[in-house]
C-alpha cells in the first residue's frame, strides 16, 4: 500500500459503489502504488466568471496600453515584432488568477449551444485590455452575422463551430455560412483598402503587396480550386468518449464529424508571389505564415504563426485566397486574405494572413512547434516533450457517417439509407467508400454514381442503401480506400493519441435495427399502432401480450414437442 492510500473499511458511503464500478465518469479515484507522495486534494475551486488580482502581484506599468497596430485593422495587435511589448503583456497577464478550465472530457458535455463559453479566453483578453477588450463581443457578433442559425457552437470564444449533421453533406460544396470555423482567438476586422501583405525573410526582394496587386492578373495568374479543409480535431469526441486525453495543450472543442468543409477558393498560388519576390535565398526551406489575431498560450500573447515547407509551395499547393465560393471571404474565414494549404491539416491554412516570411526551419512558433503533435502512447501526459511528437501535416484517409445518428433506432425495409463524407489528404482522393451494417465483417461498396465528383484536394459526399438483416443493436461502419489504396484503422482505439488529433479510424455508428421487411416484425409494429402504444423507449415491456394463452396452445398443437422420450 502506498503512503497516502487509505483502506476503506466499514459502511459504504451511498455513492461509493459507483466509484467502485467506475460508473461515475467525472470522479476518478487514485490508487497510489508508488513510494511517492501524491497530493490529490483539489484546490478549492470557486466557479467564478472573473479573474482575481493576485495578492502578491508585481506592480504593472499603467502607461502600457495595447493599441491597434494599424489604421483600419481592427483587432490586429502586432506581437512578433515587439519582444518588449510581449514581456509587458506577460507581466500584466501574470498579475491575474484565472478560473480553471471547464471539465468536459470526463464530465458530461453541456447540452447547451454554445456548448462551452470560453470564460478564460474572454478574461485573458480583458486582462490585457486596450485593443483586445472588446474582441470577444465583436467576434460573437460576427458569428451571428455570418454563420447559419443551425450551427453547433462548440466554443463561443475563441469561436469554434460546426454545422449540424443534417446539413454538412447536403451539398458537396459547403455553403459559406455552414463551413465549420476553428479560431484560436478573435476575428479581426480589416479594411481591405488599408490591407497589405508583407513578404520578407529569406526572399531575394522583400515586398509589400496590396490586395489590388494580388488581384492584378497582369502580375499573377488567378487560380480557383475546390479544396477541403479539415481540422485535425475532427471526430475528436470519439477519442474523448474512449479515453480522455490532452497533454500540454488544453483541447478546445469536442468536435464531432463536422470540422471539415469544402469550398471553391479563388486567389493566387503563393509560388508565383515568391517568384515575384525574386525567389528564395539559399537556405530557405519553409515559409512562415502570420495571422493577425492575438493568440494566448502559457501566459504569452502572440500572433497566429505556422509554417509550410517550400516543397509544398513549389507544387502550387498553397493558395492565397480572397474568395470563397465566388463570394468575398467572410470575415470569419479570414477576410481579406487567407492561405489555403491543400491536403494538409487545417491549422496551416492561416486566416487574416498579413505576412509571409521565408525561413530555414519549420517555424518555432508554438502552434507549429508545440501543438498539433501526434504523440506515441508511451509518452504520457506528464512527459510529452514537443520534440517527441510528429508535427501533423498531410491528413490521412478518413470518412464519416452523417445519417443515421449514433444510438438511433432505425426502422427499415431490409436496407438502411446511409449518408456521409470521405476524404484523403496529401493530394489523394477517395476511390471507394464501403459501409458495413454488421460491425465491419461484410462491406458493401457505395455505388460510384452515389459519390460526388472526384477532385484531387476535396472530399466526396456519398449516400447508399445498405442491406441489413438484423434485429436489435448493430454497428454501421464506414471506410474509405483512397487512390493509393490506403484505408482506415478499424477502431478508434487504433488511432487514439494524447492530443486527440486525427481520428481517422472507421467511423462507427451504433444503431438499433428494426427490420420491417420481416413479417413478424412488421406485424408487431402494426400491433403497437392498434394498441395505441409508443414504440419507444425500446427498453420498456409492452402493455399488450404478443401471444394469448389460446394462441400459445394452438401453436404447440402443431409443433414438434420440446423433448423426446427416447
Ligand atoms: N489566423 C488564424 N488562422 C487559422 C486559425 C486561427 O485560429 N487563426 N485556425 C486554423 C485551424 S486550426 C483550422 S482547422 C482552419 C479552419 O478554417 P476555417 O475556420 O475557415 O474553417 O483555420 C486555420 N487558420
Ligand atoms: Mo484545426
Amino acid at each position: 500500500m502506498g503512503p497516502n492510500q487509505k483502506e476503506s473499511v466499514g459502511l459504504q458511503p451511498p455513492n461509493e459503489w459507483k466509484l467502485e464500478q467506475g460508473l461515475d465518469p467525472a470522479q476518478l479515484g487514485l490508487r497510489n502504488q508508488s513510494n511517492l507522495v501524491i497530493h490529490t486534494e483539489s484546490q478549492p475551486v470557486t466557479a467564478t466568471n472573473s479573474a482575481e488580482l493576485r495578492p502578491d502581484a508585481d506592480d504593472d506599468d499603467p502607461a502600457f496600453v495595447v493599441g491597434e497596430e494599424r489604421k483600419g485593422w481592427k483587432g490586429y495587435v502586432e506581437w512578433e515584432e515587439y519582444p518588449e511589448k510581449k514581456a509587458k503583456a506577460r507581466k500584466r497577464f501574470s498579475r491575474h488568477k484565472f478560473p480553471p478550465p471547464p471539465e468536459f472530457q470526463l464530465g458530461p458535455v453541456p447540452a447547451t449551444n454554445p456548448v462551452l463559453e470560453g470564460v478564460r479566453w474572454k478574461l485573458w483578453h480583458k486582462a490585457i485590455g486596450g485593443a483586445l477588450s472588446n474582441v470577444p463581443e465583436d467576434s460573437w457578433k460576427t458569428v451571428l452575422e455570418e454563420k447559419h442559425p443551425g450551427m453547433l457552437h462548440l466554443l463561443q470564444f475563441p469561436y469554434n463551430g460546426e454545422p449540424p449533421k443534417g446539413l454538412l453533406t447536403k451539398e458537396a460544396i459547403t455553403p459559406n455560412d455552414l463551413h465549420f470555423v476553428r479560431n484560436h482567438g478573435g476575428i479581426p476586422d480589416i479594411d481591405p483598402v488599408e490591407f497589405d501583405l508583407r513578404l520578407d525573410g529569406l526572399v531575394n526582394e522583400p515586398r509589400v503587396l496590396t490586395l489590388d496587386d494580388l488581384k492584378n492578373e497582369a502580375l499573377f495568374p488567378r487560380t480557383s480550386m475546390l479544396v477541403t479543409i479539415q481540422c485535425s480535431g475532427t471526430r475528436r469526441v470519439e477519442q474523448i468518449g474512449e479515453y480522455a486525453g490532452e497533454g500540454d495543450e488544453m483541447i478546445n472543442a469536442p468536435w464531432a464529424e463536422g470540422a471539415i468543409g469544402t469550398a471553391k477558393w479563388t486567389g493566387v498560388s503563393l509560388k508565383k508571389i515568391i517568384k515575384y519576390c525574386g525567389g528564395l535565398k539559399g537556405d530557405a526551406k519553409h515559409l512562415e505564415l502570420y495571422g493577425a489575431e492575438t493568440y494566448f498560450k502559457g501566459g504569452d500573447c502572440m500572433n497566429y504563426v505556422v509554417s509550410v515547407p517550400w516543397s509544398k509551395v513549389k507544387a502550387n499547393e498553397v493558395l492565397l485566397a480572397w474568395e470563397m465560393n465566388d463570394k468575398p471571404l467572410p470575415k470569419i474565414h479570414g477576410f481579406p486574405l487567407r492561405a489555403v494549404v491543400m491536403g494538409y491539416i487545417g491549422a496551416r491554412s492561416v486566416k487574416w494572413l498579413y505576412r509571409v516570411k521565408a525561413i530555414e526551419n519549420p517555424s518555432r512558433a508554438p502552434v507549429q512547434s508545440r501543438e498539433y503533435l501526434y504523440f506515441q502512447q508511451q509518452y504520457g501526459k506528464h512527459n510529452q516533450l514537443p520534440t517527441l511528437g510528429i508535427q501533423i501535416q498531410e491528413m490521412p484517409v478518413s470518412s464519416a457517417i452523417m445519417s443515421p445518428w449514433h444510438k438511433e433506432i432505425v426502422v427499415h425495409n431490409g436496407h438502411i439509407e446511409v449518408t456521409g463524407w470521405a476524404y484523403s489528404g496529401g493530394g489523394r482522393w477517395p476511390e471507394r467508400v464501403e459501409v458495413s451494417s454488421d460491425g465491419g465483417w461484410a462491406w458493401y461498396a457505395v455505388p460510384i454514381e452515389n459519390l460526388s465528383p472526384k477532385h484531387k484536394y476535396a472530399w466526396r459526399t456519398w449516400s447508399a442503401s445498405i442491406p441489413c438483416d438484423h434485429e436489435g443493436w448493430t454497428e454501421l461502419v464506414v471506410r474509405c480506400w483512397d487512390n493509393s489504396l490506403n484505408t482506415q484503422p478499424m477502431n478508434v482505439r487504433h488511432s487514439w493519441n494524447w492530443g486527440l488529433h486525427v481520428t481517422s479510424s472507421c467511423h462507427r455508428v451504433k444503431i438499433y435495427s428494426v427490420n420491417a421487411s420481416r413479417p413478424e416484425t412488421k406485424k408487431r409494429l402494426e400491433q403497437f399502432e392498434q394498441h395505441g402504444e409508443n414504440f419507444l423507449p425500446i427498453t420498456r415491456p409492452t402493455e399488450f401480450k404478443y401471444m394469448s394463452a389460446e394462441e400459445y396452445e394452438k401453436a404447440w398443437s402443431t409443433m414438434e414437442p420440446r423433448d423426446v422420450d427416447n
